[in-house]
C-alpha cells in the first residue's frame, strides 16, 4: 500500500463518526487539538468530514466560550483519567476540564481557503460563519481566563493544557504542587506502551493533583485563573495563539463579518510577546507567572515565532542559530528538546522525540519567513521518518524510530495535508 492510502485508511480507522480518536488504544475518545489537525487530513480527500470533525469538537463547547481538551463521547476503561475522574461538562455532554492549543482557527481558514478553491463557498459559508462565532468565543475564553493579567500571551494552568505534557519547561513551576493527597490510581498509558516512552510517577502525580484542585473548584475558570498552583505563560500556546488570531481575522474579513474584538487580540499579543524572549539564551522561551522565571528552555516550541509571524531581525537571527545548532547534531529535524540540554532523552515523549504537527507549524512558518532551506529540511526530514517507520505517535530525532503509539491519526494527517 502506498503511504497516502495508508495514511487515508488510518484516518478511517480511526473515525468514530464525526469524531477521530487519536489513536483507538491509546487514546480512546476526541482529542481537541488533535482534532483540528486530523480535519487537515480528511479535507484532502473527503470534506465534508473534514468539516464535521471540527463541528464535532465544538458541540462540546461549554456556555462561556471554553472548549475541552478531551471529550468523552462513549465510554472506555483504556484511558486513565476517565470522565468519573475528571467530572466536567455541560449539557451531558462529558468532558476534562482544560483546553489545549488554540489551532482550530487557523485549521478551519484552510479548509475554508479549500472550499473556496474548490469552488465550494457557497456551500460551506453557513457552516464556516457558525464556527467563527464559536472559534471567537473560545479565543475571548483564553484572553479572559488563560491570559489573568493581561499579557497577550497564554498561560496554561496544567502541563496537559500545552499539549506538550512532560517537558522539561513544566518541571520548576510543578515543584510546589502538593501531591500528597493525589491517593492509589492506576495508569492505563504505561499498559499500552514502554514506561521509558512516558511521563514519570511524579509527573502523573501533578497532573492528577491539579485535576483534583480544578474539580474542587467545579471547575469555574475565573477561580481556576487566580489560584491554581501551576500557571505558565507557554511559549508554544502563546504563538499558535496568535496565529490563530490572525487567520481568525482574517476569516471573519473575507465572512463579511466584525473583526475588531480579534484585532485588539493580536494588538495585544504583540505588544506582550516579549515577555517571552529569554535574552540570556537568547531564545523563545516559556516562562512562570507565579515566580516570573523563565524556563531557559530552548523546545520545539521556541520555533514558532514564524508561525506566529513575528519578525524581528535580531530575534529571528539568534533563533535560526540555535536550530542550525540543533541541526548539526540530530539527523532528524526538530526535536522536543534541545539535544544538547543534559535533560534531552531521544525516546521520552516531549523531552527529545519529533512531532509531526509541531513540525507542520514550524516548516509553514520558516516557509513563509522565506527561511526556504531550513523549511525544506523540516519538512524533508519529517517525509524521511514517515516513510522509514510509518505513523507513529513521535519519532526519535537520533534515528527515526517511532515513539509512543504507531497508527497515529495527526501524523498520518499531517502526511496527507504537509509533508507526503
Ligand atoms: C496523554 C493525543 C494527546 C495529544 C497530546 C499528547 C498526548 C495525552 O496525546 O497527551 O494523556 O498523554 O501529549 O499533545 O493531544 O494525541
Amino acid at each position: 500500500m502506498d503511504l497516502n492510502e495508508a495514511a487515508r485508511a488510518t484516518l478511517r480507522a480511526n473515525d468514530r463518526g464525526g469524531y477521530t480518536v487519536p489513536n483507538g488504544q491509546v487514546y480512546p475518545f476526541q482529542w481537541n487539538w488533535d482534532s483540528a489537525f486530523v480535519a487537515l487530513g480528511f479535507d484532502t480527500f473527503d470534506r465534508d468530514r473534514a468539516w464535521a470533525e471540527v463541528e464535532t469538537l465544538f458541540e462540546a463547547q461549554w456556555s462561556d466560550g471554553f472548549v475541552p481538551h478531551i471529550i468523552f463521547w462513549v465510554d472506555d476503561a483504556g484511558y486513565f483519567p476517565g470522565p468519573d475522574v475528571w467530572a466536567a461538562g455541560e449539557n451531558g455532554i462529558r468532558t476534562s476540564g482544560i483546553t489545549q492549543p488554540p489551532v482550530a482557527a487557523t485549521v478551519v481558514r484552510m479548509l475554508w481557503d479549500s472550499a473556496v478553491a474548490a469552488g465550494q463557498a457557497d456551500t460551506f459559508r453557513p457552516r464556516a460563519e457558525k464556527l467563527f462565532d464559536q472559534l471567537l468565543a473560545w479565543h475571548r475564553w483564553f484572553a479572559t481566563h488563560r491570559d489573568p493579567e493581561g499579557r497577550g500571551v497564554v498561560v496554561a494552568v496544567h502541563p496537559w493544557e500545552t499539549g506538550r505534557d512532560n517537558s522539561p519547561e513544566w518541571d520548576a513551576p510543578g515543584e510546589p504542587i502538593d501531591v500528597s493527597g493525589v491517593g492509589a490510581y492506576t495508569r492505563r498509558d504505561t499498559g499500552h506502551l514502554d514506561a521509558k516512552m512516558r511521563p514519570t510517577k511524579l509527573e502523573y502525580d501533578r497532573y492528577l493533583a491539579l485535576v483534583q484542585y480544578g474539580r474542587a473548584q467545579g471547575w469555574e475558570h475565573h477561580k481556576i485563573a487566580v489560584g491554581s498552583p501551576f500557571k505558565v505563560a507557554d511559549v508554544g500556546m502563546s504563538m499558535m495563539m496568535m496565529r490563530a488570531n490572525r487567520d481568525l481575522a482574517a476569516l471573519g474579513t473575507l465572512l463579511g463579518k466584525d473583526v475588531s474584538a480579534v484585532d485588539r487580540l493580536i494588538e495585544r499579543a504583540e505588544d506582550g510577546i516579549d515577555w517571552l524572549w529569554d535574552a540570556d539564551r537568547q531564545s523563545w522561551c516559556s516562562r512562570d507567572l507565579i515566580s516570573g522565571k523563565s524556563s531557559g528552555f530552548v523546545t520545539s516550541a521556541s520555533f514558532l515565532s514564524f508561525y506566529a509571524g513575528i519578525r524581528d531581525a535580531t530575534k529571528d537571527a539568534a533563533t535560526l542559530a540555535h536550530f542550525d545548532r540543533i541541526g548539526k547534531v540530530v539527523k532528524y529535524m526538530v526535536p522536543s528538546l534541545d539535544p544538547e540540554d543534559p535533560g534531552f532523552q531521544m525516546v521520552r515523549y516531549w523531552r527529545g522525540p519529533v512531532w509531526a504537527v509541531v513540525n507542520t507549524m514550524i516548516g509553514i512558518g520558516l516557509a513563509e519567513a522565506g527561511h526556504d532551506v531550513r523549511a525544506k529540511r523540516v519538512k524533508g526530514d519529517t517525509r524521511t521518518m514517515m516513510n522509514q517507520t510509518g505513523f507513529f505517535e513521535a519519532y526519535s530525532p537520533v534515528d527515526g524510530t517511532g515513539s509512543g503509539g504507531d497508527d497515529f491519526s495527526w501524523t498520518a494527517a499531517m502526511w496527507l495535508a504537509w509533508a507526503g
